[in-house]
Formats: structure tokens, C-alpha cells, sequence
């Protein structure tokens, strides 16, 4: 069944509407899907299983500019792969120290997740992010941040704790797994089958941005990814994919690239897609027969 013929067939549930509402958007291609809202002036990125990295900015010149300032973003993501979505606010601007937010959002039981999964072609809506303007309004409402030093050696502010868009949707945040669809069977996943919707790793697969299960990616934790530091494996932009298997080992906009054998960017050797080879269950980089690296040409 086509996505239009699927569409208009659940256009009878109303309450499916929602999912349907970017099925087949013109400028996505097959493989992607669009995530977009309304921020203050900010910088969003994503972090993917693969080691992949996708960034943009809220556009100031759009959008409500009453304080707080309401700027449109919409950022292209991969369909298909797991991603954290980060959004930082001040990022362009040097007299306030930068506050890393890492996006949170809840399951329908209640629990906390940062790993995002879109299907092809989604448009899914985080609605209007309130992020914290400042270090001391994080702290002024509870939460608590640490400094870390980022990828440009500058000291920057992290949250420790996912900013959950659910607390915030009086501000006008949305939850992305109601519109979210990763197994495109026309179910939201937030009312999907936890078992079958695709945004759940299977059982042992370790979430590789964020192994420790905290919310906050590899990249802006304070002690970034010991496992791989302590082995001498190489990873340069510090997202705990070793550079033999990034498909971005720099993290540089528009640089993703496709491996040897893989397809769609994406390890053939990953079945559970962790970001990992199936031989590496422990993430350590190496291959757990033979101890060797992990390296792309065994891809497939
Ligand atoms: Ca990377
Ligand atoms: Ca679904
Ligand atoms: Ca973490
Ligand atoms: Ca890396």
C-alpha cells in the first residue's frame, strides 16, 4: 500500500490524522525524514547511532520575536537510525556561556527517552521549545549543570538531565513520538507495540551515543566515553564511535558519509543497529573473537 492510499484509508480514525500529516512531503527523499519546531535563537543537533552528525540553526529572522523569541528550525535527519537530538542555547553568542540541552521525551508509560528513530519521509513536530535561556535559569528551576569542555575548547554549560518535552507543554512543546512513525506501519509511536515500533533497541543492544543511559550524548558528557579512551581507540570527535566505523569521525556538517558495504550509510554488520558491528557486543571497538578492531570492510 502506498503512503497516500494508507493515509487517506486512516483519515477515517482522527486520531491518526497526525500521523499521516508528513507522509511523503515533498523535498524529503526515501531516506530521510524532517524534524522541525520553534526555538529561541539556537543551535540544534543530532547524534546517531551510526556516528552520523546533523546540525542547523533557528532562523532570527522568523518566527515570533517577542521575548521569548519563538524561531523556526528544521533539520533534515536520516530515517531509520537512532539519533539524539541536543539544542543549545547562545551557541553564537560569545558574551553567555553556552547551555547544552539534551531533548528528552516520554513512552507512553511514563519513562524518559532521548534515542529518536524517524521513519522516511516523517515530518514530526516538537511544537515550541521554552529551552533555558541562561545557566541560572536552569538552576533557578531545580536542575543542575555541569561544565564541560566542548569540541572547540570552549567551557560550556550541560544539563544534566534531558530537558523532557512533556514538562513543558503548556510553553507549546510536543512530544515527537506522537507524530512519529518509524516502522511506517501508520501508528504513531507513542501508542505503537514498544516490540515492533522501531524505536526500541532490542534487548542487549547498547544505545552507543549514550551507553550509560543517562540522556546525555557521549559528546557533552564530562568524562567523555572512557571505554573507548582507555583502549587508545581513536575517536576524534569524542561520540564513542570508534573513527574505523563513524560514518562522520570529525562530527562536520554535510560529512556524513556511506561506508564500504554498508547500505544507506548504515552498518550491513549492525542488525540491531547500535552503531556498532554485531561482533563488538561490548563496544569496546574490537571485535570480540578475534580482539582485532572493528573496521568497515568486514561490513556485509
Ligand atoms: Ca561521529
Ligand atoms: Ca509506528
Ligand atoms: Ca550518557
Ligand atoms: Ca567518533
Amino acid at each position: 500500500m502506498n503512503t497516500t492510499v494508507k493515509c487517506l484509508s486512516l483519515a477515517i480514525a482522527a486520531t491518526f490524522l497526525a500521523a499521516c500529516g508528513g507522509a511523503g512531503t515533498p523535498g524529503t527523499t526515501a531516506s530521510t525524514a524532517t524534524l522541525f519546531g520553534t526555538v529561541p535563537g539556537t543551535k540544534i543537533e543530532a547524534f546517531c547511532d551510526n556516528g552520523s552528525y546533523y546540525v542547523t540553526h533557528s532562523d532570527k529572522t522568523k518566527g515570533k520575536t517577542t521575548t521569548p523569541p519563538q524561531h523556526p528550525f528544521s533539520l533534515t535527519m536520516p530515517a531509520g537510525v537512532g539519533c539524539h537530538i541536543v539544542m543549545t542555547m547562545n551557541d553564537d553568542n560569545p558574551k553567555f556561556t553556552d547551555v547544552v540541552q539534551p531533548i528528552g521525551f516520554k513512552n507512553k508509560v511514563g519513562n524518559v527517552q532521548t534515542r529518536l528513530v524517524l521513519g522516511a519521509g516523517n515530518k514530526v513536530d516538537l511544537g515550541n521549545v521554552d529551552l533555558y535561556p541562561t545557566s541560572l535559569a536552569v538552576t533557578n528551576a531545580g536542575k543542575s549543570i555541569s561544565a564541560v569542555v566542548d569540541s572547540k575548547s570552549l567551557s560550556v554549560d550541560v544539563l544534566k538531565q534531558p530537558f523532557v518535552l512533556d514538562d513543558h507543554k503548556t510553553k507549546g512543546a510536543k512530544n515527537p513520538l506522537e507524530t512519529a512513525d518509524a516502522n511506517k506501519n501508520g501508528i504513531p509511536d507513542f501508542n505503537d507495540d514498544p516490540k515492533t515500533d522501531g524505536q526500541t533497541l532490542p534487548p542487549g543492544a547498547i544505545d552507543s551515543q549514550d551507553p550509560d543511559g543517562n540522556g546525555i550524548p557521549n559528546e557533552y558528557e564530562v568524562s567523555t566515553n572512557k571505554t573507548l579512551l582507555s583502549t587508545g581507540i581513536k575517536d576524534t570527535d569524542h561520540d564513542g564511535i570508534p573513527d574505523s566505523i563513524d560514518v562522520n569521525p570529525d562530527n562536520l556538517p554535510n560529512k556524513n558519509i556511506a561506508l564500504p558495504h554498508s547500505k544507506n550509510g548504515y552498518l550491513d554488520s549492525d542488525k540491531n543497529h547500535d552503531g556498532f558491528p554485531d561482533t563488538d557486543s561490548n563496544h569496546d571497538g574490537k571485535n570480540n573473537t578475534t580482539g582485532k578492531d572493528d573496521n568497515t570492510s568486514l561490513d556485509g
